[in-house]
């Protein structure tokens, strides 16, 4: 079967954030043996301020997985770790976006590749650049480290 290399971003802002970020890490690894995961970053909330400070990494991943079929899992892993959230952008347990997926663009109601912001937040462009810091978004054109020097 084969596998695409997939790249994740993880964020929590409620609870045990470190704890529940390396659990969902530990139940993602069920999918693909050697996961890589980024270091954890504290952040300031993006978009709605008004919220506790985040914990945000990233990982890397080959999943066998289709896009949508990953989204599933990501789903029940979430409902694993966490409460849900109460609102777009607000506070959350445990968030895992799909950021990339190997080189696949696709435009869905259910689902967007590359993740339709992470080129414009540091929170998932720094621990993502200490992973693939010279993969070009496949969109954009810029590399990781390109884009996170942008933004400053
Ligand atoms: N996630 C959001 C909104 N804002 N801010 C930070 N710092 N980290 C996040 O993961 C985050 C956010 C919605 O998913
Ligand atoms: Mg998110």
């Amino acid at each position: 079967m084969s596998s695409t290399e997939v790249y994740l971003g993880l964020g929590s802002n409620l609870g045990d954030r470190r704890g529940n970020i390396n659990h969902a890490i530990d139940l993602l690894s069920t999918l693909s043996p050697n996961i890589r995961v980024a270091p954890i970053y504290e952040t300031e909330p993006a978009g709605f301020t008004m919220q506790p400070t985040f914990m945000n990494s990233a990982c890397g991943l080959w999943s066998t997985l289709d896009p949508f079929q990953l989204l599933e899992r990501i789903y029940r892993i979430q409902a694993y770790v966490g409460t849900p959230h109460t609102f777009t952008n607000g506070p959350r347990t445990i968030d895992i976006d799909i950021l990339l997926y190997g080189r696949l663009v696709i435009d869905t109601p259910l689902l967007t590749i590359p993740h339709p912001r992470m080129h414009e937040r540091e929170f998932v462009l720094r621990p993502l650049s200490s992973l693939i810091p010279s993969y070009k978004h496949p969109r954009i054109k810029s590399t990781i480290a390109e884009l996170l020097t942008q933004l400053r």
